[in-house]
């Protein structure tokens, strides 16, 4: 196996015996031959669109979620894979023959690009061999590809591919509430159809490829704004809530992950079993929407970031449902006690639909079974106070007040503070840094970043009142940021980039790949990026990066001096 999509990968070079995030060398084989046939999907997919005889919602969904599960920390079930496999190759093959049949009508040539590679690919075993899957995939990855481009282009067409996928995962988000746009899936088709079959001299030039980033950046920027609309239009607009820590008596279900249409599904049943649910790890925004709050059942939130779900899922006594990402490999000790949904999956762990009512009913019963809460294991808990819902409304509602402190010096710089979180001691470098701020600057925190902040108390910005630490929700509400931004810069008369604002992105996986993209696409300058660079990154397109956006990595020992070259 080679790996080398996420911040944590081994030595900062790739996993090549098995993940640190544990992912097998078959998991990682049948992921790549999944991009694969997805890119032969794409191909076809991209040539229809153009001459306009097919068009499928159900397949631009599938497309999504299945480049979803090949996301850090999302399924790590080999048995899932080939279905995902098979699906691709139906679809390809649907759409091709839409094109043969469109070919014989109209005398128009049939593309002679969709004779080779993974225009035609199939598994000469079938599909349900998983041994021979897992020898195909281990021909399809980062190192082959690199053979063909060497290591800079290379880099560029893997920050498209692991851009796509965060946008992929965004745009499952959006969809669960309803919120689509054709235009998403069409471009991620021909962005896989660029990388697999533009021409030889246009797919091996750097500047063409770095082109190509951007515009993930671009499409991601439609995606979050999507996901903005569906959470308000399902959920109301965020607003500024005090959530306790401290569990409460009685049976319980907690639920992790992205995914607040989950949560809304979760709620009523709950609610109608007397059950208790907690958040968990990129949830606990969901306590600042007043369409989320409304339900009794939603009495609190229990942990810590994703990465210490271990200890917390341990801990907790009751069912725990995996949303989304991240999830890792459970202990042995509630094992028995995860769920998986969506596109998430562990070997040999129970996988949900919540929508089935059979099987709600049995996580119900489940529920019931477990210990819960009583006041002796609540006595065990020493309780925080967590703040959330500063949404860009609840911010841009105190402009006034935030301009007149900047004209009188209390406010210095705002700082976004965003992106993901992880186990490593080095991440340290970002709690570390907001300590060193001055007091006359705001923080503003998006994504599980949030927790390493979390038990700490910044106070009020002046005598304006405003906490200084403002939660603006999960990753993709950087979108509610970049508004923000693009308010304060029309109220000044200036452009972002002339603003008193500095960015340290806390980069983890895949969607922060695709947040910073967008970030770069909207020709934002000197975002600082940590804790390390991403490896599939070489050091000339790093420069390169650097000359074009001033894109900067974070000094990890010394974040004070970081803190003093963005005040300056
Ligand atoms: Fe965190 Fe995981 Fe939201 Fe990421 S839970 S690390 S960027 O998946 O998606 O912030
Ligand atoms: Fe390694 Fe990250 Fe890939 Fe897991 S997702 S195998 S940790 S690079």
């Amino acid at each position: 196996m080679f790996c080398y999509q996420c911040e944590q990968t081994k030595a900062r070079k790739g996993c090549v015996k098995v993940g640190v995030c544990g992912k097998s060398p078959q998991v990682a084989a049948l992921q790549d031959l999944l991009v694969y046939a997805l890119s032969g999907l794409a191909m076809h997919a991209t040539r229809a669109h153009a001459l306009g005889v097919w068009n499928s919602d159900e397949c631009d969904k599938f497309f999504q979620s299945a480049l979803f599960s090949t996301l850090t920390n999302v399924n790590f079930d080999p048995e899932r894979f080939p279905a995902y496999i098979f699906r691709a190759v139906q679809f390809r093959e649907e759409i091709r023959a839409a094109l043969l049949e469109d070919s014989m009508r109209t005398k128009r040539p049939f593309d002679e690009k969709l004779h080779h590679g993974p225009a035609v690919w199939t598994p000469k075993k079938g599909f349900k061999d998983i041994d021979f899957l897992e020898s195909e995939g281990r021909a399809v990855g980062v190192l082959e590809d690199q053979a063909v481009f060497g290591p800079d282009v290379n880099g560029v067409r893997y920050l498209t591919i692991y851009g796509i996928k965060g946008l992929a995962a965004y745009a499952s988000h959006a969809a669960a509430l309803g919120e689509v746009d054709p235009w998403v899936p069409k471009f991620m088709y021909q962005a896989f159809d660029f990388l697999v079959s533009a021409d030889p001299d246009e797919q091996h030039d750097l500047g063409a490829n770095l082109k190509l980033a951007l515009k993930v950046g671009e499409t991601n920027l439609r995606v979050m704004e999507l996901l903005d609309k569906g959470h308000r239009r399902m959920f109301g607009v965020p607003e500024p809530a005090e959530i306790s820590t401290k569990p409460v008596p009685g049976k319980c279900i907690m639920i992790s992950g992205h995914d607040m249409m989950d949560l809304y599904q979760l709620l009523p049943m709950a609610a109608t079993a007397g059950i208790n649910v907690y958040t968990h790890g990129e949830m606990l925004p969901a306590h600042g929407y007043p369409g989320l709050r409304k339900f009794k059942s939603l009495v609190g939130h229990f942990g810590g970031a994703w990465q210490n779900q271990k200890m917390d899922f341990a801990l907790f006594p009751g069912p725990v449902l995996a949303s989304t990402n991240c999830v890792v490999e459970p202990l042995r000790s509630y094992r028995d006690r995860l769920y998986t949904l969506n596109d998430t999956g562990i070997n040999g762990v129970k996988h949900l639909d919540l929508h089935d009512s059979d099987q709600m009913k049995r996580l119900i019963e489940h529920a019931k079974s477990c210990d819960g809460f009583d006041e002796a294991l609540i006595s065990k808990f020493d309780p925080k106070t967590l703040t959330v819902g500063f949404g860009r409304e609840a911010i841009t509602q105190h402009a006034a007040t935030v301009l007149n402190a900047v004209a009188k010096g209390e406010l210095q710089r705002v700082f976004v503070i965003g992106g993901c979180d992880g186990s490593e001691h080095k991440r340290n470098y970002f709690t570390n840094l907001a300590k060193s701020l001055p007091v006359q600057t705001l923080i503003l925190t998006m994504g599980c970043a949030k927790y390493r902040l979390k038990d700490l108390n910044f106070g009020n910005l002046g005598n304006t009142g405003i906490p200084r630490v403002l939660d603006m929700g999960q990753c993709n509400d950087s979108y509610g940021a970049i508004m923000v931004a693009k308010a304060l810069a029309a109220a000044l008369n200036t452009d972002i980039n002339s603003l008193p604002l500095s960015i340290s992105l806390s980069w983890f996986e895949q969607k922060a790949v695709a947040v910073l993209l967008s970030l770069l696409s909207l020709g934002v300058k000197n975002i600082r990026i940590g804790p390390v660079l991403p490896a599939f990154l070489t050091p000339n397109v790093l420069q390169a990066l650097k000359d074009q956006y001033g894109l900067e990595p974070v000094d990890i020992r010394h974040p004070e001096d970081d803190m003093h070259h963005m005040m300056d």
